[in-house]
């Protein structure tokens, strides 16, 4: 991509309005626009990091055995009745009316939706196990929209909904999750910590939250630092072994670990002193285990292998995309700007011409572009006729892992010189040297 061709509109000021980092940095980098409260459109650069953040998300989600569905953002009241949640639910839901005067609500969930679904198709226990995902944007009226996109009132959430014959299935189904969950975030280059956690109007009676550590949370959090040296499992984690799986979820849970709302100081005084982190954290996901409470009044049942009806058990986890977007910010930035962990960078490599119109410039930044792309790099190719500095300022801003620089002095030499983001260090190579660099053969 051309930077001349691309939409990024910087802002030089630091707006006024942005109190976190992430915030500030996601307006000054042109990655969303306000649109009102806690409403944000996303532009080219923030929805190039929102789209890889969800293909990490469905790539795990699907290793794990859920199945990716879409439904819609528009629910029926109807079936909240039926929930019982309708009214429980609060000043949170968004209640709206439509033409015919029935009640209709935007999503801030789906439970009553996914449920609506297997009740209607899944009759007997061989259909079981059932794990349906979406991903699609929710609506809460918050009281207190704030720090731009980290609690917004439209947000995008990845919602998972587990379906098993009992309580034992449906813990195997929570486990997965679980597991799962730890594998998306430390893709992102996150560190998530499992805690136990309320769970609100959900329900259920067990629930954990992912916890990433860092000053601008919103919760007060509490574990033993153990956590902060744990394994994540691999890529070749079983998930139909259910024995390994809860395995890895006990070594996950021993160590003490709670939001505020769940803490328990007897337990944490048990803890040494140099053992105990108390932080401030943000929750990028949450799971919970609620068995029949959504089954049982809207009649989910299926026959089971004892020629009996049972309601099915069920969970449901969620993960906020667009939180994570600013959380991953949160954790990897510096004072000129954002440092983004390859796996989420909008693109791999900034590609700076120093002196646009300078044919042996040009000739080389084109000949770069074509072997970087052609080696599968995604390349934003800054041809634009600001000055070096801007370009330089511009790039440390939108924290592209790599800098590739190509300057007329270096150029004559058949030099260029490359920047990683993150750690700042500067290597000077001749032309093929970088090509080969990034996988392009010479
Ligand atoms: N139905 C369950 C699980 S699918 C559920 O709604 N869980 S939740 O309320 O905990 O939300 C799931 C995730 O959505 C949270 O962990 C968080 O990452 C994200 N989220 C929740 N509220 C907001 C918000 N106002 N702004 C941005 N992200 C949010």
């Amino acid at each position: 991509m051309r930077l001349s061709q691309f939409f990024l509109p910087i802002l030089k000021e630091n707006p006024r309005e942005a109190e976190i980092v992430s915030h500030r940095l996601m307006l000054r980098a042109g990655m969303i626009r306000q649109q009102g409260q806690g409403s944000f459109s996303w532009l080219p650069l923030g929805k190039l990091v929102l789209d890889k953040v969800c293909r990490i998300i469905r790539e795990e989600q699907n290793r794990a055995g859920a199945l990716e569905i879409l439904m819609p953002t528009i629910q029926s009241a109807d079936l909240w009745r039926e929930s019982g949640r309708y009214d429980d639910y609060g000043k949170e839901m968004l209640r709206i009316k439509d033409r015919q005067d029935r009640d209709m609500l935007y999503g801030p969930t789906n439970e009553e939706v996914v449920t609506e679904i297997v009740r209607a198709y899944v009759k007997s226990y061989k259909d079981l196990p059932l794990n349906l995902y979406h991903i699609q944007w929710k609506f809460r009226d918050e009281v207190r929209p704030r720090f731009g996109v980290m609690r917004s009132r439209e947000f995008l959430m990845k919602d998972a909904y587990s379906f098993d014959l009992d309580f034992e299935g449906a813990k195997a189904a929570y486990n997965r999750m679980f597991v799962s969950y730890l594998r998306t975030f430390t893709r992102m280059g996150l560190q998530a910590i499992p805690m136990r956690a309320d769970t609100g109007p959900i329900g259920g009676d067990l629930s954990h939250e992912f916890i990433i550590l860092a000053d601008t949370g919103e919760s007060q959090v509490y574990c033993d630092r153990e956590y902060l040296s744990l394994q994540v499992p691999g890529e070749n984690t079983d998930f139909a072994n259910d024995g390994e799986i809860a395995d890895i979820v006990k070594t996950w849970t021993t160590p003490y670990a709670a939001t505020d709302e769940m803490h328990d100081e007897a337990a944490w005084d048990k803890l040494g002193e140099a053992d105990r982190v108390s932080a401030r954290g943000i929750e990028v996901g949450h799971i919970f285990h609620f068995g029949d409470k959504y089954s049982k009044p809207m009649g989910a049942k299926v026959t089971g292998p004892d020629g009996k009806d049972h309601f099915v058990s069920g969970g449901s986890y969620g993960i906020g995309p667009s939180r994570l977007v600013a959380a991953i910010i949160e954790a990897s930035h510096d004072d000129n700007g954002i440092i983004w962990p390859e796996a989420v960078a909008p693109f791999d490599i900034g590609l700076i011409n120093m002196k646009v119109g300078d044919a042996d410039c040009d000739r080389v930044c084109g000949e770069l572009y074509s072997a970087f792309t052609g080696a599968g790099k995604d390349v934003l190719y800054d041809d634009t006729d600001q000055r070096p500095g801007g370009k330089f300022a511009t790039a440390d801003l939108i924290g592209l892992p790599w800098q590739v620089i190509v300057g007329p002095r270096g150029v004559a030499a058949g030099e260029i010189e490359i920047k990683n983001r993150r750690t700042g260090e500067r290597e000077t190579l001749p032309v093929a040297e970088a090509k080969k660099r990034f996988g392009a053969i010479a």
